[in-house]
């Protein structure tokens, strides 16, 4: 009894020592104290001495400023199991919640040289800027300039790389970054399951996942993450995500914006079975020879689970309007999902393309019915229960035309477009959509606004012109619209994109029940 007694006490003592003993290590670039980083004072200036001195449960703090991780392209950050990085301090805080990584831009770049201008200039850039660790947690950084143009495991995740660990990645900017014909410009997962959580994809770009790729039986779980404006290269796939033989949590994610060379403008999946919830996908694009699903495409064996999303506007530039597609025996369960607009043109023009596998389609508001004009099946849906066709009723948005050119601020890492006739109350257009030429297809999200301007994420400096007419868009639900509780309770879905609860009354008739679409109606 005394010697179990005397055990747990040790292992009591140890544990406890262990936390006492747990500490922060600091780096600031431009310290200029002793560089142990034992305070801000004394910081590391450099990242990747205070990664070799840490230990499990340690903190790394990181204040604002540009981080490289070294000379060669094999260098890397890499994370260590356990230990914590946080980004985004000004050099004087005393606690992570003191910080504001959204104005101390903490970069991490795989820029050795400095040198890239756009995707020019980064031959000499680092296959993955940072690779994960078990537990590790990478929160409030920007991760930019990783090039997996190599062979091999260098060929994936220009951005960041997990192969079988599980960090958690929170509050993270990914842009700029590349990776070669199999893709995951800016983060591949390889029999990996993170934590993905309140990041930003723009601007990356790659083969089979410009921005994301999961892969080997990878299960991340991606919630509240936007995926804006990435591209893919050569005949590639799923602009904003590639999942091969993965399944994905994907939940309240944005989806705008985004450009696939082939098929999946916004993500393309084949094998096993992810799930996207509370999604919305709004002005992806598909513009290659095969020129399908500009914004989900399901190919081989593939069921996923699609539950309250938004789908709109979703465009091929010269050919049919598929907006998803699902072939060689894929089976897709969508509920409470809207299909809407625009209309496709064409007799090839479809929303919904189903080739074989059963579709289970139920609680969805689609453009033209569920049994067409614009859905093409083999027969009908399975579980046609509550599918309706009339219009959402989309709140909609202003229009005008830009009064001068776009510009970038590579600072805030966004561009801002000027309607000087405007009279916008600041801030009412965040998280809406801006269709920057109005004659084109792309749609971005609004990060902020003023009376007379918009920021987006990314330089997209050359796309809103002076004189170019523009559309606001609004994918949420005016008051009479047929899809408030019209859609079917569902026990994972608990909140909708904007974080209101599900099965709200939102039009006050005492009937509370999940609305069809991303948003849930609150009048
Ligand atoms: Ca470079
Ligand atoms: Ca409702
Ligand atoms: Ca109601």
């Amino acid at each position: 009894m005394r010697y179990k007694f005397s055990v747990a006490c040790l292992v009591l003592c140890l544990l406890v020592s262990d936390e006492l003993f747990a500490s922060v290590i600091y780096v600031n670039k431009a310290a200029t104290g002793s560089g142990k980083g034992s305070s801000w004072a004394n910081a590391y200036t450099n990242l990747q001495d205070a990664l070799a001195a840490a230990k499990a449960k340690d903190e790394i703090w990181v204040a604002a400023g540009i981080y490289v991780p070294g000379k060669n392209r094999t260098d890397a950050f890499r994370l260590k199991p356990g230990v914590a990085l946080y980004g985004g301090f000004n050099g004087t805080e005393k606690a992570v919640n003191q910080r504001d990584w959204a104005a101390n831009l903490t970069v991490l770049s795989g820029d050795v040289l400095g040198n890239d201008a756009a995707f020019a200039n980064n031959s000499e850039n680092v296959y993955h800027v940072v690779r994960g660790a078990d537990k590790a947690i990478l929160d409030g950084f920007v991760i930019t300039g990783g090039n997996a143009d190599g062979v091999g495991a260098d060929s994936f995740g220009g951005g960041m790389y997990n192969v079988g660990v599980r960090p958690t990645v929170r509050n993270c900017i990914f842009f700029g970054n590349a990776a070669a014909t199999w893709g995951g410009g800016a983060l591949c997962n390889s029999a990996a399951s993170p934590v993905v959580q309140g990041c930003v994809f723009f601007g990356n770009s790659g083969g089979f996942g410009a921005a994301m790729r999961n892969h080997y039986f990878s299960s991340p779980a991606v919630r509240n993450c936007t995926f804006s404006g990435n591209s893919t290269t050569a005949e590639g796939c799923g602009a904003g995500m590639f999942n091969d033989r993965s399944s994905p949590l994907v939940q309240g994610c944005i989806f705008s914006g985004n450009s696939a060379t082939s098929a999946g403008g916004a993500i393309f999946n084949c094998f096993l079975s992810p799930t996207m919830r509370n999604c919305l996908f709004a002005g992806n694009v598909a513009l290659g020879a095969f020129r399908r699903a500009c914004a989900v495409d399901n190919q081989w064996y593939c069921s996923p689970v699609l539950e309250n999303c938004t789908f709109a506007a979703n465009e091929e530039m010269a050919w049919a309007g598929t907006t998803m597609n699902s072939q060689r025996s894929s089976s897709p369960s969508i509920r409470n999902c809207i299909f809407w607009g625009p209309v496709p043109q064409g007799s090839k023009g479809a929303l919904i393309d189903h080739f074989d596998g059963p579709i289970s389609m139920s609680c969805c508001n689609i453009e033209g019915g569920e049994k067409g004009p614009f859905v093409r099946n083999g027969g009908e849906p399975a579980n046609s229960v509550g599918n309706i066709n009339a219009d959402p009723m989309f709140v909609g948005g202003p229009n005008g035309t830009w009064t001068q050119n776009a510009t970038y601020d590579a600072r805030t890492l966004q561009s801002t477009f000027t309607d000087a006739q405007a009279a916008w109350i600041p801030g009412e257009l965040k998280g809406k959509f801006v269709q920057p030429d109005a004659g084109g297809v792309l749609q971005y999200v609004i990060v902020a606004n003023s009376a007379t301007t918009l920021a987006v994420w990314g330089d997209l400096s050359a796309t809103a012109l002076n004189g170019k007419p523009y559309k606001v868009h609004d994918y949420h639900l005016q008051k009479g619209s047929p899809c408030i509780d019209a859609g079917a309770d569902l026990a994972d879905v608990t909140n909708d994109l904007d974080g209101t609860p599900r099965s709200t009354d939102g039009n006050g008739d005492g009937n509370a029940v999940t609305d069809i679409g991303a948003y849930e109606f609150v009048e």
